[in-house]
């Protein structure tokens, strides 16, 4: 069932290096998915930030000359413009560091003491820097390499507080059974065949051996594990334990609200596990969903800041507009699966599916209105014509299964269908040629018909592409002369807004790319 409210966050991102394509690629489907959510009139709160402690950041920082706070404001800064770019429509951005943050680890852990969730023990095993996991000696094997990133390990020993995790396993289990809770599944049974069905250790949630980390006011040694740390900010940003708790209470506690946590492959464990547990233990809601996705990938692996095998956003966003890159992002990498970035890939993805397929329909469309009609889009009359019932009845279906998937995440899913629908338009083009009924004044209805037709399926598809779509999906409403409540969702199927709309010619929305174009791509990567 659809809840009322819908809390959408992405993880919170490291600032130990400039966001690349794989950072972006989490956020914009974020941003997709609010973006839809939004123009089906739900409430949406989309929140995005950043992780800025920890011995990866204080490591960083050391090396680069700087205090950790001016090392992660610098970095923060660059990842901040680049949503602005982007055009991410996040509603909040926490930071870590932020005040309102700190407040609330502390207050959380001071509780976990409280309640004997914690215990102070002394750890002594592995610990991956860039990760910032802990791993046992079985997990690292004998070659002593993290078994998430494949990176050496470092042996670690100092004293700590360990949170009880077996004290939470009825209620991970609860939530691990709860149908769509994890998605993809086989996420799911990853993480019982390695985590759970071994026997969950104690988790150690405080360090000892360095001192960029929120403190622990109990015990000033310590300060907070990074992933505690950074888990909370999903409640810090919404007020929780703040003087204002309303978005908390809106968008966390209200039951008709809907928490869905994007997150990348490798993070699910800190998200289906200890998340769960922490907020067990203070008896607060878990989330309705943890989605998944894959990761991008190169040649040589996870596109990643530590192996430098990245390709930065920004020039391909220069040349090829924010609206290219978002939909790349979500056609050519299957949402839940991971996905290779290649220049060819990425070139052939716009060509094939935003200028062949969607810019040229437009353009044909609005030449042959204008050509036929002085640019008057004809009424739209279902059932005169056999040969139009094809798109009518595609119209109808693709409307269905796009929202359908879209609210079940399956973004990628969704966008196929749309571009069938398009794809079906400009066959249905070729199979009538207007061209020749256009030369035969009997067949004038038939020609009005097909105007009235293709208008329709541009203007719905808009519509449906229009999250992806933030700078052209307005300039083709634009084009047919929708105003903004004819542009609205919720009227835009409606057949009859487009009759006698006076269409206006416009730019060519995506330019044909070529071989110079792949050659481009490729320059901007470092591993080609
Ligand atoms: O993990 N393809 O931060 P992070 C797709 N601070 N997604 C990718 C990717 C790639 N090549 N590389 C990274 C952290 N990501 C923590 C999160 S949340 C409470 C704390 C994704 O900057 C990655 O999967 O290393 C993760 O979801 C996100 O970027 C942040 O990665």
């Amino acid at each position: 069932m659809t809840k009322k409210r819908f809390y959408i966050t992405t993880p919170i991102y490291y600032p130990s290096g400039n966001a690349h394509i794989g950072h972006a690629y989490c956020t914009t489907i974020c941003d997709i998915f609010a973006r839809y959510k939004r123009e089906r009139h739900f409430e949406v709160y989309f929140l995005t930030g950043t992780d800025e402690h920890g011995l990866k950041i204080e490591k960083n920082a050391k090396a680069a000359g700087k205090s950790p706070k001016e090392y992660v404001d610098e970095i923060v800064a660059k990842f901040k413009t680049l949503w602005d770019v982007m055009q991410i429509s996040n509603d909040d951005f926490i930071r870590t560091t932020d005040e309102r943050h700190i407040h609330v680890v502390q207050s959380v852990f001071s509780d976990f003491i409280k309640n004997d969730d914690v215990y102070l023990g002394q750890y002594e095993g592995w610990y991956c820097t860039p990760c910032e996991s802990f791993w046992t000696d079985t997990q690292v094997g004998e070659e002593h390499l993290c078994p998430d990133c494949g990176r050496p390990v470092q042996k670690e020993m100092e004293d700590c507080y360990f949170f009880k995790t077996k004290k939470y396993l009825p209620e991970l289990q609860t939530f691990f059974e709860k149908e769509g809770s994890i998605y993809p599944v086989s996420r799911k049974h990853e993480m019982e065949n390695n985590f759970i069905k071994p026997g969950l250790e104690d988790l150690c949630v405080s360090r000892t051996s360095f001192s960029w980390g929120v403190p622990i006011l109990e015990n000033e040694k310590h300060v907070a594990y990074v992933w505690l740390d950074a888990l909370f900010n999903y409640l810090s940003a919404l007020g929780y334990r703040s003087s204002n708790e309303t978005l908390y209470k809106k968008f966390w506690e209200d039951e008709e609200s809907e928490i869905i946590h994007v997150i990348g492959a490798d993070i699910t464990r800190f998200h289906t596990i200890y998340w769960p547990e922490f907020l067990s233990a203070l008896k607060l809601r878990l989330p309705d969903k943890v989605f998944v996705h894959g990761l991008l990938m190169m040649k040589d692996g996870k596109m990643s800041k530590s192996k430098g095998n990245v390709v930065s956003p920004f020039p391909l966003i220069e040349k090829y507009g924010v609206d290219a890159l978002r939909y790349y992002f979500a056609r050519e990498i299957i949402f839940g699966q991971d996905g290779q970035f290649t220049p060819e890939q990425f070139i052939e993805r716009i060509n094939m599916d935003l200028a062949n397929n969607y810019g040229n329909l437009v353009s044909r469309t609005l030449s042959m209105i204008i050509k036929y009609f002085d640019g008057i889009i004809p009424e739209y009359k279902e059932g005169i014509n056999d040969n139009d019932k094809i798109i009518e009845d595609l119209a109808k279906e693709t409307k269905v299964s796009f929202e359908n998937k879209m609210d079940d995440l399956h973004i990628t899913e969704a966008y196929i269908d749309v571009m069938n629908l398009l794809n079906v338009a400009n066959k249905y083009i070729e199979d009538n040629a207007p061209w020749a009924l256009a030369k035969d004044e009997t067949k004038i209805e038939n020609l009005k018909s097909v105007m009235a037709h293709l208008a329709y399926v541009i203007s719905i598809s808009t519509a449906m592409l229009k999250p992806i779509l933030v700078t052209k999906a307005d300039k083709v409403f634009d084009y047919l002369s929708l105003n903004e409540t004819e542009r609205d969702y919720n009227n835009v199927f409606d057949t009859k807004v487009l009759a006698n709309k006076k269409v206006s010619k416009g730019e060519v929305l995506f330019p044909r790319l070529n071989n110079d174009d792949v050659e481009f791509v490729k320059s901007l990567m470092t591993n080609k």
